[in-house]
């Protein structure tokens, strides 16, 4: 549908206020919420996260793209929760206990919501006791861990560990500058990424 390409065209230019007026006049035309999730919204996320991968675009581009994703949802989340429309899963992300880095995990969050997740943000600094309570009150698919320095990214495994001991089947995705996939091995996370963009890719795959 050509309208909902002008979306996804828009998004990755970050036109805000032109996703925004798009998704209106859409959702005036008869279109369903979840067509223009899926067809404007994700589609155009997307594009632009392979483009982030490709090192074609920028953080600067991917953040007003995810700005353009807001102000589309601000119109279609209320609608799309009215009509009990399923989200693609459930994550809960944070920045590990004394890591106060957020640049990377604001990303990584952004582009799981741009795919069509639930996206539960813990924010910075947290503890293991921290994500085992999200775990309990949210049941994600997914726990996301972010960290920036060799000294906060051990803590990460009390993290795994803290799971585990719950028999939790939630999975784990590890990431940040220093993090590796032998670590991810080493600690029993069930992923590692190194950007967003594979980051949502490792997600859809594991659940
Ligand atoms: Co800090 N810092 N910093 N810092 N900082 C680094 C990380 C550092 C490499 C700089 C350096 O020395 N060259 C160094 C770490 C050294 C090390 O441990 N090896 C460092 C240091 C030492 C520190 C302090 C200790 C400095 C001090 O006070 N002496 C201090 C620590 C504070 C703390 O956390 N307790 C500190 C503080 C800060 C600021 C507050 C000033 C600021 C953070 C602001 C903020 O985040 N709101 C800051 C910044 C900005 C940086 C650099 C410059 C940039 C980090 C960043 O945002 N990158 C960084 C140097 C650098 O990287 N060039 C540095 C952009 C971001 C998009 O990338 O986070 O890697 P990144 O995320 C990527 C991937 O890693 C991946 O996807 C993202 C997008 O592709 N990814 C995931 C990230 N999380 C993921 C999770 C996943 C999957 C993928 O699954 C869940």
């Amino acid at each position: 549908m050509e309208s909902l390409e002008k979306m996804s065209e828009a998004l990755q230019q970050g036109k805000a206020d032109e996703v925004r007026d798009l998704v209106t006049q859409v959702l005036d035309a008869g279109v369903e919420p979840k067509k223009i999730l899926d067809g404007g919204l994700i589609s155009g996320m997307g594009i632009i996260g392979e483009r982030f991968k490709r090192n074609e675009v920028y953080i600067p581009e991917v953040l007003i793209a995810a700005r353009a994703m807001h102000a589309g949802m601000s119109v279609l989340e209320p609608l799309l929760i009215k009509a009990g429309v399923k989200m693609l899963g459930k994550i809960a992300i944070g920045t590990v206990k004394g890591d106060l880095h957020d640049i990377g995990k604001n990303l990584v969050g952004m582009m799981f919501k741009g795919a069509g997740f639930n996206v539960i943000d813990l924010g910075v600094d947290c503890s293991a006791e921290k994500f085992l309570e999200a775990y309990e009150e949210h049941k994600p698919d997914i726990i996301g861990l972010s960290a920036l320095l060799t000294t906060t990214m051990t803590s990460m495994k009390a993290v795994v560990d803290a799971l585990k001991e719950k028999n939790s089947a939630v999975k784990v995705i590890i990431g940040g500058a220093p993090v590796t996939q032998s670590y991810a091995d080493e600690i029993g996370a069930d992923g590692y990424a190194a950007d967003a963009a594979s980051a949502v890719e490792i997600g859809k795959s594991l659940i």
